[in-house]
């Protein structure tokens, strides 16, 4: 097999990652692309960092074990298997599965710090960020955390004023310009979604 194309994706919290990939993967054959996401290589709660409130800080680029994140996409770079444990945002009601990451002709890493870290945005080849107003990210955190990860109201809100907001300030819009492509997600990502199918199809095809 032909080395992989690395893609990564990043973007505010909230900002749409998740569904764009959702949506793209949908498009492809099993075995053609290989989603690798940040959301998994969360450290153990114990080793997060503990903000003035002892309020545990999800939001520091500390927060992610990008040493083993970065060899394991280098792992399915050579062709090799990951498996990795599922992540459950601490949610108590989840349990976790065990992933096996599978190389592929195409690789999607995804997360808020692919960019931060030059061991990981030096692996991508190409560079996306998807776009979004912050009251819109808001909007979409607030139910998601609700739904998905069982958080409430008064967490959601605290956290995202002390933690999401200064980490998308400090580490995350400012490598915005080392993106190939930025996707603005206020209404839709529909056509930008289309053309990275199609551009990826492609890639697949050679
Ligand atoms: P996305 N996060 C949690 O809410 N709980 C955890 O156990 C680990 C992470 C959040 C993290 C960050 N911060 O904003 C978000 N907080 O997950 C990143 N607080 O995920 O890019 O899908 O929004
Ligand atoms: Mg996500």
């Amino acid at each position: 097999m032909n080395r992989p194309y690395i893609v990564g994706i990043t973007g505010g919290s909230a900002s749409g990652k998740t569904l764009f990939l959702d949506r793209l993967l949908h498009a492809f054959e099993p075995g053609e692309v290989c989603l690798i996401s940040q959301d998994n290589y969360y450290k153990p709660r114990h080793l997060q960092p503990i903000d003035d409130k002892g309020v545990h800080n999800f939001d520091t680029p500390h927060s992610i074990d990008f040493e083993q994140y970065a060899e394991d996409i280098a792992k399915i770079q050579r062709g090799e298997t990951v498996q990795r444990q599922e992540y459950t945002f601490n949610n108590p009601n989840k349990k976790p599965k065990m992933l096996s990451f599978e190389p592929a002709p195409v690789v999607v890493v995804e997360g808020i710090f692919v960019l931060y870290y030059p061991e990981l945005a030096d692996l991508l080849d190409l560079k996306v960020f998807i776009d979004a107003k912050e009251y819109i990210k808001l909007k979409r955190r607030i139910v998601r955390d609700k739904v998905e990860r069982g958080y409430d109201l008064d967490d959601v809100l605290y956290r995202y004023e002390r933690h999401v907001m200064p980490t998308y300030e400090k580490y995350i819009e400012p490598f915005k310009q080392d993106a190939d492509l930025i996707i603005p997600n206020n209404k839709s990502f529909d056509k930008a979604l289309d053309i990275i199918r199609t551009y990826l199809k492609m890639k697949i095809s050679r």
